[in-house]
């Protein structure tokens, strides 16, 4: 089963890809055949997550960014995660950029994904697709994603070197964000400098990190100044992107990412996997109590205790 789907994805053709990427988002490949299939030719691509506020250009500079990858030789796939519900359809900014540059480039795939689930839980599969990618032998992996929420927290720890992107006006945000994208940024990306206030944000930025302890494995971020509309600083940000690659090389991070993300992996699929036997076996026994008026019940705690101990 899926042989044919398996080596048509390995021959990076786009079909037999985005059907298994939807095969995987709606959780149809119930016994992740195609993943566990595709798994031995994962762990090659590059990957690299990019976040910031609504509107700050992280759009904008995934497509320069796609123009840089493509004109050194390598092969790009994006996953644009997008926190609309399906219904309102992202109509909240006008004005976004479409990634449609890369139209007729057939080593470039892009890919939008609704972060959240149809029962409003925290579906994500961008993993996944990402090794659905990685086994189709892109080079570099871009996500995009909105925000600070914990699915974006959560995509950003699944990437190699996390850029966060800022405009001029985040001077604001900077306090608030410490808490959260702060320590998880490689780079910090001040997005409009067309604008004013640019250089002002250029100074707090540095003198925050100043104030915060050095990085992990002696990394200290790289703040960068753009224009994504006419393509200034860009080739910097490339430069620091791959001065950061090879730090993490060196280092032997980029190894121990990919340990990380492996032993994340089998913890997220047992806890998958217990969650869903035991609640096949024990669902009708809570229904069963929750016959009982409230003051009836065990406590939850109880209920819980013996349907485990079972
Ligand atoms: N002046 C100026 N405008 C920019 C720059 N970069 C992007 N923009 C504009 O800002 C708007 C939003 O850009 P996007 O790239 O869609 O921003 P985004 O962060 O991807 O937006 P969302 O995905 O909706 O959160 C567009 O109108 C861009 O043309 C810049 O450097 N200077
Ligand atoms: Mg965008």
């Amino acid at each position: 089963m899926f042989t044919d789907l398996i080596r048509n994805i390995r021959l990076r053709n786009r079909i037999a890809i985005a059907r298994a990427i939807s095969l995987v988002e709606d959780e149809r490949d119930s016994n992740n055949e195609i993943l566990s299939n595709l798994f031995p030719h994962t762990g090659k691509a590059y990957r690299i997550g990019i976040t910031g506020p609504p509107g700050a250009g992280k759009s904008s500079i995934t497509n320069e960014l796609i123009r840089l990858f493509r004109d050194s030789g390598k092969s790009v796939a994006v996953i644009s995660v997008d926190p609309s519900s399906p219904f309102t359809g992202g109509a909240l900014l006008g004005d976004r950029i479409r990634m449609i540059n890369h139209h007729n480039d057939e080593k470039v795939f892009i890919r939008s994904m609704a972060s959240r689930g149809g029962q409003g839980g925290l579906a994500n599969k961008t993993k996944e697709v990402a090794d659905i990618f990685d086994a189709a032998g892109y080079d570099i992996i871009l996500f995009e994603t909105v925000g600070v929420g914990q699915v974006e927290l959560d995509v950003m720890q699944a990437t190699d070197t996390v850029l966060v992107i800022l405009v001029p006006e985040s001077g604001d945000d900077i306090q608030m964000m410490k808490a959260g994208l702060m320590e998880i940024a490689h780079i910090f990306v001040i997005n409009k400098s067309d604008r004013e206030g640019s250089n002002k944000l250029f100074t707090t930025l540095n003198s925050v990190l100043h104030s915060i302890p050095v990085q992990k494995n002696n990394w200290y971020p790289d703040v960068i100044k753009t224009t994504a509309t006419n393509g200034d600083g860009l080739p910097d940000l490339f430069s620091a992107i791959n001065k950061h690659r090879t730090h993490i090389v060196d280092t032997g991070l980029w190894k121990s990412n990919l340990d990380m993300r492996y032993q994340r992996q089998v913890k997220e699929s047992v806890s998958h996997m217990l969650e869903s036997t035991f609640w096949g076996h024990n669902y009708s026994a809570m229904e069963e109590e929750m016959k009982k008026p409230h003051d009836k019940r065990k406590p939850p705690y109880k209920l819980a205790e013996s349907l485990i101990s079972q």
